[in-house]
């Protein structure tokens, strides 16, 4: 930011002096009551239900919540804004929920910072990011809804601005009458959404907008260089064909030495690049590593990502709409994402909530330069209470050791599997190549689930188990052996098993970890929370998040296990295991 900081004075000055206009001349405005949209359903929540909320996990205090939005640091806070329904359990009368907190595991909560108001968002508030504009100055742009036809809507980018700097909670943002910034000139004004972070070179900010073109995923690209007047690029900034629609775009550098983060206006050697789109079809987070061609403007992926639905995800579980943002404070770039419910809409409805945001994760590349390592913040750890520790605890087949002595459906469980030999690794069934690639691992777990015996694995942990394993959910390993030599490691968080309760949604999330087996070892690390199990394999090189709903595996009634259901003998080398306190949340 320094570097652009100096070489845009000029522009800078005249920007904040604008915008200081701005506030002043809007800094009396209230924020009507907003509009409801009739087609939505709106329950009022009387009284939310507590069995399946979480105890550290980020959730408002009732009602519906999906997309993080705008995360960033302001004098002293870390700010969350999400996309919320005051009204009630189900999606609808989208407004910006506010929270704020010192380490992001304990929050404060705030009245909702944007509301529909304004006819460039009478429809609906929708998702957005922050930019901190030079003199430590946030500017937020979101989609605004400006009619509820055609359906979902016909969507504009709109910007809202602190009322008052010196408020560090940056409780009122004023929405001013020159919005909408950001008008689609493009086919499809209902496919126009979800605007990222502005990053500054070439004397542009710059950002982009998800969209589509029929079922191509396109990122349009907009500069300015005031902030205010936004154009068009002539080309898209990367596209897809055959994806769908790309929501939530997010783009960032990513250093390639080190885990620090970088500020997204970085440019220089030893940085490469992240893009991630949601995809509206399959509903999941998907990333490439790439470089950013800065004379084209345009985002180029390595050969060595795959770019499309069998490419690489944040999290191969219950994952969406993610967002990323630089912590000026510790220099790193951290990672948002919501989980949406596996429940039932009436279920959710009676239990008055829906949606969690997963624990922050901070990103970094991986020494192989090809994909990226997550790993929960560590003011997390902060919240660690009783610990137990195992050590060279042999599990023979068929065993399971239970972990006693702690709060089990609230903990954080760090665990290394070691084994002395990979001769036993099943082998890998060729016609498994016939399922679709992006459905692959998740189809291999669902045939070979935990109580499938095999050679090397499954092994792992049974999260959140009944006292006669009547519901459990494990999350474990399996290792293959392919053809030519080679060892594919599974991982798997299978819902299947996890309550007797028929009508949810219980998948048998998988992911394969890109790992070298010459040590022999394989860690996981899981987050258990009520009704959530967020699993790290290998220091984060794959992830998968469940949502899990059982109804005897609840409370002081839920256990944890370690178990081996392979016939090569597993030893544990090291476990770590805490009950997690309760974290202020809201
Ligand atoms: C702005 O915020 C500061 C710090 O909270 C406060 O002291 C001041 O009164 C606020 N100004 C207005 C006009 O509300
Ligand atoms: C425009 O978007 C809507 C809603 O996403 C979709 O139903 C329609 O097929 C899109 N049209 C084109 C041409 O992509
Ligand atoms: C992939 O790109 C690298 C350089 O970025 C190049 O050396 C390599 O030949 C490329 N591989 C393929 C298969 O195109
Ligand atoms: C291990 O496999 C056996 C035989 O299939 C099964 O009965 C048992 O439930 C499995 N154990 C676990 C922990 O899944
Ligand atoms: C979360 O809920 C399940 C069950 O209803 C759906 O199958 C998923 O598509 C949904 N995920 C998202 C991101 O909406």
């Amino acid at each position: 930011m320094m570097r652009v900081f100096n070489r845009r004075v000029w522009s800078l000055a005249l920007l904040i002096c604008l915008l200081s206009m701005l506030s002043n001349f809007h800094g009396k405005g209230v924020m009507a009551s907003h509009n409801v949209h009739l087609r939505y359903q709106t329950n009022n929540v009387e009284k939310v239900k507590q069995v399946y909320r979480t105890g550290y996990h980020f959730q408002p205090k009732k009602n519906w919540m999906n997309d993080p939005n705008a995360p960033m640091y302001y004098k002293g806070f870390y700010h969350l804004f999400y996309q919320y329904n005051p009204k009630g359990a189900v999606w609808g009368n989208i407004v910006w929920g506010h929270s704020v907190s010192k380490d992001m595991i304990n929050w404060i909560p705030l009245e909702p910072a944007i509301v529909p108001s304004k006819p460039f968002d009478k429809y609906g508030c929708w998702s957005g990011s922050a930019t901190i504009l030079p003199g430590d100055k946030p500017v937020i742009i979101y989609t605004g809804i400006i009619n509820e036809k055609p359906e979902p809507g016909h969507q504009a980018q709109s910007y809202a601005i602190p009322a008052n700097y010196s408020d560090p909670y940056l409780r009122k943002w004023i929405k001013p009458d020159n919005n909408p910034i950001i008008k689609p000139i493009h086919e499809n004004v209902s496919s126009f959404r979800d605007p990222t972070t502005a990053w500054f070179n070439n004397g542009h900010w710059k950002l982009i907008v998800g969209s589509k073109n029929n079922r191509r995923g396109i990122t349009y690209l907009y500069r300015s260089r005031d902030f205010i007047k936004w154009t068009k690029a002539k080309h898209p900034f990367h596209t897809k064909k055959d994806v769908g629609m790309w929501e939530c775009p997010d783009f960032y550098p990513i250093s390639s030495q080190g885990t620090n983060g970088l500020d997204t206006s970085t440019l220089g050697d030893n940085v490469k690049y992240v893009f991630k789109a949601s995809l509206d079809i399959t509903r999941f987070d998907y990333y490439t590593i790439g470089s950013y061609n800065l004379v084209k403007d345009k985002y180029v992926p390595d050969n060595t990502s795959v770019d499309g639905w069998a490419g690489l995800r944040y999290d191969y579980g219950n994952f969406y709409a993610s967002k990323t943002f630089f912590d000026p404070i510790k220099k790193r770039r951290i990672l948002w994402g919501w989980a949406n419910e596996s429940s039932t809409r009436s279920e959710d409805i009676a239990k008055g909530w829906a949606g969690i945001q997963l624990i922050p994760r901070k990103v970094w590349l991986d020494p192989s330069g090809h994909k990226l390592l997550q790993w929960p913040i560590n003011e997390l750890e902060r919240l660690r209470d009783q610990k137990i520790e195992l050590s060279s605890v042999k599990i023979n087949k068929g065993d399971t050791i239970e972990v006693k002595g702690i709060n089990v459906v609230q903990a954080d469980v760090d665990v290394t599997f070691t084994f002395s030999s990979l001769d036993k690794a099943e082998l890998y069934d060729k016609k498994w190549e016939n399922f679709p690639p992006e459905d692959l691992a998740k189809s291999i777990c669902g045939i070979k689930g935990a109580t499938v015996q095999g050679g090397l694995g499954p092994f792992g942990l049974l999260t959140l188990a009944s006292s006669k394993l009547e519901e459990y959910t494990p999350v474990f390993f399996r290792i293959f052996k392919t053809t030519n030599k080679k060892h594919k490691v599974l991982f798997c968080s299978d819902a299947t098993p996890s309550s007797i309760n028929k009508n949810e949604y219980k998948p048998s999330f998988g992911g394969f970890v890109d790992v070298d087996l010459t040590t022999k070892k394989l860690s996981l690390r899981s987050l258990i929370d009520h009704s959530v199990v967020e699993s790290f394999a290998e220091g984060g090189k794959t992830v998968i998040s469940s949502r899990v709903y059982p109804t005897l595996a609840i409370n002081e009634n839920a256990h944890l296990h370690l178990f081996n259901n392979g016939s090569e003998i597993v030893m544990i080398e090291r476990l770590n295991a805490w009950s997690m306190k309760t974290a202020h949340i809201n």
